[in-house]
């Protein structure tokens, strides 16, 4: 059973991932306006990994006795900037859920309840791969600047790493 004070935590970061995936659903539309096919598909995809992270917080908390809330949607910016900007943003959303995923993880230990913190070891590798892909994209967009030919490549490379996603999904889901 799951002490109030880390139902209501879990609870907490199932709001943030539920913005997660509304902040990314955001960047996906607003990048396919712009006819890039391949930001967007990546970011339409990481928008379901989101809604993914959310429901299985949801399914947690209601297994160990509590009850996850589906929460309120909050509108996310309607345009952004730039490719660069958007993934600049990523970059500073997911360093901000790491944050909040160390305190829910200290929230666990204060409480004694192991099993979350067994639990949310899933989230924390999660957070390592998702920082490190962020990185490495804003890493890319710096070396292409405003070269117009780079950035179609860029785009052609994140369409196919959408589709090695989608793959890899359907064969964890299938083991
Ligand atoms: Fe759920 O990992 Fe990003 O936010």
């Amino acid at each position: 059973m799951l002490s109030p004070q880390v139902s209501k935590a879990l609870n907490k970061q199932i709001e943030v991932e539920g913005f997660s995936s509304q902040y990314y659903l955001a960047m996906a539309s607003w990048a396919e306006t712009q006819g890039l096919n391949g930001v967007s598909a990546f970011l339409y995809h990481h928008a379901d990994e989101e809604r993914m992270h959310m429901l299985k917080l949801i399914k947690f908390v209601n297994e160990r006795g509590g009850h996850g809330v589906v929460p309120a949607l909050k509108q996310p910016p309607v345009t952004y900037k730039s490719v660069k900007s958007v993934f600049e943003e990523i970059l500073k959303h997911e360093m901000k859920v790491t944050s909040d995923i160390n305190s829910l993880v200290d929230s666990t230990l204060k409480e004694k309840d192991y099993s979350t913190h067994n639990f949310l070891q899933w989230y924390v590798s999660e957070q390592i791969e998702e920082e490190a892909l962020a990185r490495q994209i804003v890493d890319k967009l710096k070396l292409i600047g405003d070269d117009k030919g780079g950035l179609y490549f860029f785009d052609r490379d994140l369409e196919a790493m959408a589709k090695t996603m989608g793959t890899k999904e359907t064969e964890e889901k299938k083991k």
